[in-house]
């Protein structure tokens, strides 16, 4: 990748709407409708935040807790 399209994809990846680099359903690896611990790991953003987002704490974050964090 040459170093001006490196800088706009890069520029299009912060500007998209999702704080994270990946949605919920490419986040949800396993089809389980949520995404747990080791799925969040795939995203450091998400991951960082984790606790935060799991609002009644079932270590798994529902589709609901994701959409929160957009
Ligand atoms: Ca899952
Ligand atoms: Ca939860």
């Amino acid at each position: 990748m040459k170093p001006m399209t490196a800088t706009i994809a890069l520029i299009t990846l912060a500007a998209s709407s999702a704080a994270f680099a990946a949605d919920f359903t490419t986040l949800d690896v396993d089809g389980s409708g949520a995404i747990s611990v080791q799925e969040a790991a795939a995203d450091a953003a998400l991951a960082e935040q984790f606790e935060q987002l799991d609002s009644d704490g079932n270590g798994e974050l529902s589709q609901a807790e994701f959409d929160k964090a957009q």
